[in-house]
């Protein structure tokens, strides 16, 4: 199982509890598909993502990276068991989204240069080094129900 520091906690709370989700949901997502472009394979419903205006200016790319950081509220309400907090979206995501789950990690790395360019200075090694074993515990677990 793994184990959370006091300091830890308390940087993972706190960097949530002051995040805009609307800001940095939809940065992240969109910086993921256009940086690594065989991630928009999966949107395909979603419209036009001819390029990287088309993709920054699409109304539910945006909508889905608010999406997903609100999915990460759940990992942080529960962060000693997330892997069980997680199993139904792992499910959702392999079985019936049929998402590879290496993409899992570069909309985490998406995720980890968008907070960092917002937080600037205030992302420091400490806090760089609670944030990304967050994500990482976030992404094995997504990536748990994959057979
Ligand atoms: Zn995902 C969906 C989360 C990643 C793709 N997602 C989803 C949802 C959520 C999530 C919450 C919703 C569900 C329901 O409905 O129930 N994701 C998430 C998270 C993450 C993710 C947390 C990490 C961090 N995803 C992802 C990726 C991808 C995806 C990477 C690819 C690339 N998702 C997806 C899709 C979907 C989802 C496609 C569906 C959408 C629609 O709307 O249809």
């Amino acid at each position: 199982m793994v184990q959370w520091s006091d300091a830890e906690r308390g940087i993972i709370t706190n960097i949530f509890s002051t995040l805009d989700y609307n800001d940095i949901g939809p940065k992240a997502l969109i910086r993921c598909l256009i940086v690594y472009p065989w991630t928009q394979r999966y949107f395909a419903s979603f419209g036009n993502l001819y390029n990287a205006e088309a993709i920054s200016s699409n109304p539910n790319v945006a909508a889905h990276g608010v999406r997903v950081l609100h999915g990460l509220d759940r990992a942080v309400k529960n962060m000693d068991d997330i892997k069980a907090t997680y199993a139904e979206l792992s499910v959702l995501h392999s079985e019936k989204l049929h998402v590879d789950p290496d993409n899992f990690r570069l909309l985490a790395d998406c995720l980890t240069i968008t907070v960092a360019a917002k937080m600037g200075p205030a992302f420091s090694p400490e806090v760089q080094a609670a944030w990304q074993k967050f994500l990482a515990v976030v992404v094995s677990a997504l990536g748990k129900q994959y057979h």
